[in-house]
C-alpha cells in the first residue's frame, strides 16, 4: 500500500518522508485520507441531526493513528478486522465514501451488510475487511484465526485488528493473544486508547498505565505510540508488519488517541467530561498537527491543499447523494446471507423467486 507508482523520474522525497522511508506523494495521500475521514464523519453528524441517518459512532480524533497504522498493510492481500470507529482504516484499505454512507443509510446496496448491520459496522469482502461484530473484542479472535490460516497456507498475509482500550479487557483478547504469541502468528493487535469506554475513564478500566504493558505477559513487543503523530504510527505498524511477515509473531501497538465527540450520537460527553478537559483534547487532534507538519516540510502547498479539499468536498457530496438515492433492502430477502450460498452476490432490492420458499425457523 505504501509503495507509490515508480516511474523513470525519481519521486520527490523530502527529508521528512525519507526519514520514514516514504516519498512525498505517500504523505500527501495519507493526509488526504485523514482529512477525508474527518469530512465524511462530520457529514454523518449533520445527516443524523437532520434525521436522515439514525446513529453515528464517530472516528473523530482517531483518524491520524488509523491512517498511519493501516498504511503498511497490503491492500487486497492482508486482512483487517476493524471496529466501529475504523472509518479512516476502512477508507485507507479500499472502501469508498459511498460504501461508508450506504452503510449509514442501511441501503440494499451497502457493501458492509446490505443494510442488515447496525450503522458503523463496516466490512468489505472485496477489500479483506471483516464485518464488525457488535460484541466488542470478538474481532480479535477472527483476526487471529485468519493469521493462523495464513501461516498454515503460507500465503505471506498479515492480519490486524483494532479496538478501544476498554474492549481490550475482554477475555477474548487474552485467549487470542496468548494463542497468537505461542504460534508466532502473523498478527498485529492495535489498541486505539482514547481514554474512555463510553463514560468510564481509562483509570477505571486498566490497572496499568498502558495497555501495551500487558504485551510482556505474552512475550511479544508492546509499543506505545502517540496517535497524534501519523508518521510515528506508520513506523510502529511498518515494523510490526515486517516482524509478522518474517515469522517473528505478533506485536501489540497502543496508539494514544483522543475522542473528539461523544461516544455516539446518543451520548452527551459534557455530562462526564469537564470543559477544560474537552478544550485540551482539541490540541491532540492529528488532522491539524499533520497538516502543519507537512506545510512545515514544504510537502503540502496551498495549491495541493486546495485541490485535496475540493476533491474531498466533491466525494462527500457524491457519497451523500448516492446513498440518498439508493433503495432500502427488500424485506422478503431478510433471510439472505445467513448461510454461505443462500443468496446471490447482488443487492437484495427486488423480491426473487426463491424467497417465497424460505422459512423463518
Ligand atoms: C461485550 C460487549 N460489552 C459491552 C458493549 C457495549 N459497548 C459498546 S462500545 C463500548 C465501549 C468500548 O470502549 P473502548 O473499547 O474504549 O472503545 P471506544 O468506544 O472508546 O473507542 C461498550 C461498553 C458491547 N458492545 N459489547
Ligand atoms: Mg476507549
Amino acid at each position: 500500500m505504501a509503495a507509490t507508482t515508480r516511474s523513470d523520474t525519481r519521486p520527490a522525497t523530502s527529508d521528512l518522508a525519507a526519514s520514514v522511508g516514504l516519498v512525498d506523494a505517500d504523505l500527501v495521500e495519507m493526509y488526504r485520507y485523514v482529512a477525508l475521514a474527518r469530512a465524511l464523519d462530520e457529514r454523518m453528524w449533520i445527516l443524523n441531526r437532520a434525521g436522515r441517518i439514525p446513529f453515528v459512532i464517530s472516528g473523530q480524533g482517531h483518524e491520524g493513528a488509523q491512517v498511519g497504522i493501516a498504511w503498511p498493510f497490503q491492500r487486497g492481500h492482508d486482512w483487517i478486522a476493524p471496529f466501529y470507529r475504523s472509518i479512516a482504516t476502512c477508507l485507507t484499505f479500499g472502501m469508498s465514501p459511498r460504501d461508508i454512507l450506504t452503510a449509514q443509510y442501511a441501503t440494499a446496496t451497502d457493501p458492509s451488510s446490505g443494510g442488515r448491520q447496525m450503522p458503523g459496522h463496516y466490512g468489505s469482502r472485496q477489500h479483506n475487511l471483516v464485518s464488525v461484530s457488535s460484541p466488542v473484542a470478538t474481532q480479535l479472535l477472527h483476526a487471529v484465526g485468519i493469521a493462523l490460516a495464513a501461516k498454515i497456507r503460507r500465503t505471506g498475509q498479515v492480519a490486524m485488528t483494532s479496538m478501544g482500550e476498554g474492549s481490550s479487557n475482554q477475555g477474548d483478547v487474552h485467549e487470542g493473544l496468548n494463542f497468537a504469541a505461542i504460534h508466532k502468528l502473523p498478527f498485529v493487535f492495535v489498541v486505539e486508547n482514547n481514554g474512555y469506554a463510553i463514560s468510564v475513564p481509562a483509570a477505571r478500566q486498566v490497572s496499568v498505565p498502558n495497555v501495551a504493558d500487558r504485551a510482556s505477559g505474552y512475550g511479544i513487543p508492546g509499543i506505545v505510540v502517540d496517535g497524534v503523530d501519523v508518521l510515528a504510527c506508520y513506523v510502529a505498524a511498518r515494523d510490526a508488519v515486517a516482524r509478522a511477515r518474517a515469522g517473528q509473531g505478533p506485536t501489540l501497538i497502543e496508539a494514544k488517541v483522543t475522542r473528539l465527540t461523544g461516544h455516539s450520537s446518543d451520548d452527551q460527553q459534557t455530562k462526564y467530561r469537564s470543559a477544560e478537559e474537552l478544550e485540551a483534547e482539541l490540541k491532540r487532534d492529528a488532522l491539524p498537527a499533520f497538516r502543519a507538519q507537512l506545510i512545515e516540510a514544504e510537502i503540502l502547498t496551498e495549491a495541493i491543499e486546495a485541490s485535496i479539499a475540493a476533491k474531498i468536498a466533491a466525494d462527500v457530496e457524491d457519497a451523500t447523494d448516492y446513498a440518498e438515492s439508493q433503495p432500502d433492502p427488500d424485506p422478503a430477502t431478510a433471510l439472505h446471507h445467513v448461510y454461505a450460498g443462500d443468496a446471490g452476490d447482488g443487492p437484495d432490492v427486488a423480491p426473487d423467486a426463491d424467497s417465497a420458499t424460505e422459512t423463518s425457523d
